[in-house]
């Protein structure tokens, strides 16, 4: 991906390409990105192998969270706990912008493609990079922009800018009287049943009536890790035994939600489940039964994604996406990597809203997703 740029680098007789050049080799980028995930057989399948054989990994050892001490200030409050779980996204990325605009370097081509390659090098991708700097330089022109040292803000600007954008349905579908069920989706390890603990609490402090559904059946701890976050933020949960089908469970849940007048049902699922064609089977059968049993309900499907996977977290919404209704996304361990920036490209090429981040393993690390909050933090 980044041969294209370099070989601009190292041959500084070529001539600038256009807009609809760039874009032409991105669009050949991406195809030939395709057919060699094709070759590999990048399949769901595969994904979940190797999330599998990831999260055997963290079990054996878990992640040990670097905090930097210079952000040891930033632990209070609201914003600041976004800051410190982008820590790692905005050292490398800034520290890159800072290098790239000092006063004594010129506005010219080699500047745009450094600052293309910086972007590109934080997981923003090709297509969303080329956006972005286009759109950069159109308004360095109209403000008629000579000192570098002015870029940093009005990059600032355009990155919040295309983010909301493209996250016009960033809310959940919750409404005062109304039964909101929220199916949880997303591939082993992302962290689904952590971000349905800190999703639940977080709703439940704000008035909700909240309620779980352990239909992740497929191994026992994974019940038992629910029902640890159900009991740590004093939230009731339905289950039934290891190996019970998962729509049972929540047929179950749902009677009892409509029961208890609970507001908001968050249901957990597998991500493991031998192969690809009974991971989606068990989901469409899912679907069914709260389609027909909580006909009048508020839905939502939301696929977790692993922020540490980088590129990979867009194959499994394009995976998941093709199978199921996808009306939100939460990305996970932003604290644990540098590459924030992928939440460009799954917004803006795959056009689905980031509706909440995970910042940290606690039951408060998880904020809504505010894109202003994201450019500054990670600015
Ligand atoms: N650092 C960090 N770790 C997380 C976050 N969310 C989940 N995890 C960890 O990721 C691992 C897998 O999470 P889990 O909820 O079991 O994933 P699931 O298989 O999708 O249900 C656990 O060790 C979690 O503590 C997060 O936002 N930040
Ligand atoms: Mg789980």
């Amino acid at each position: 991906m980044f041969d294209f740029f370099k070989k601009k680098k190292k041959n500084p007789d070529i001539e600038e390409f256009t807009v609809e050049e760039k874009e032409e080799k991105a669009a050949d980028e991406i195809s030939q990105m395709q057919s060699e995930e094709e070759a590999n057989d990048t399949s769901l399948d595969e994904i979940v192998e190797e999330s599998e054989e990831r999260s055997d990994l963290v079990e054996e050892n878990p992640i040990e969270l670097e905090v930097q001490s210079d952000d040891e200030e930033e632990k209070t409050g609201f914003f600041s706990k976004i800051k410190m779980g982008l820590a790692k996204t905005r050292k490398q990325f800034t520290s890159n912008l800072k290098n790239l605009f000092t006063s004594n370097v010129k506005i010219d081509d080699d500047l745009y493609e450094e600052l293309e390659e910086i972007l590109i090098s934080a997981d923003i991708g090709m297509t969303s990079t080329i956006e972005i700097v286009e759109e950069l330089k159109d308004e360095i022109k109209a403000r008629s922009i000579k000192d570098p040292n002015e870029i940093y803000p009005v990059l600032k600007e355009i990155m919040a800018n295309k983010l909301k954008e493209n996250n016009l349905e960033n809310k959940l579908k919750l409404e005062k009287g109304k039964l909101s069920v929220i199916l949880v989706i997303g591939v082993n390890g992302v962290g689904k049943t952590t971000t349905i603990g800190k999703l639940a609490y977080k709703l439940k402090n704000e008035g909700k009536n909240v309620m779980l559904a352990a239909a992740d059946t497929f191994r026992a701890a994974a019940i038992d890790q629910l029902g640890e976050w159900a009991s740590r933020g004093d939230i009731e949960m339905i289950s039934h035994k290891e190996g019970a089908d998962p729509s049972a469970v929540i047929f179950d849940a749902i009677k009892s939600a409509r029961a208890k007048n609970v507001d908001v049902l968050i249901c957990d699922t597998a991500g493991r489940l031998h192969n690809k064609k009974n991971l989606m089977k068990e989901l469409e059968k899912i679907n069914k039964t709260i389609d027909t049993h909580a006909k009048d309900a508020l839905r939502d499907n939301l696929l977790i994604l692993d922020a540490t996977t980088g590129q990979n977290a867009l194959s499994q919404l394009r995976e998941f996406k093709n199978v199921t209704d996808i009306t939100g996304l939460i990305l996970t361990k932003l604290d644990g990597t540098a590459k924030g920036g992928v939440i460009y490209p799954l917004q803006l090429e795959l056009n689905v809203p980031v509706k909440y981040i995970g910042v940290g393993e606690s039951i408060d690390d998880i904020e809504e997703f505010d894109p202003d909050s994201f450019v500054e933090a990670i600015f």
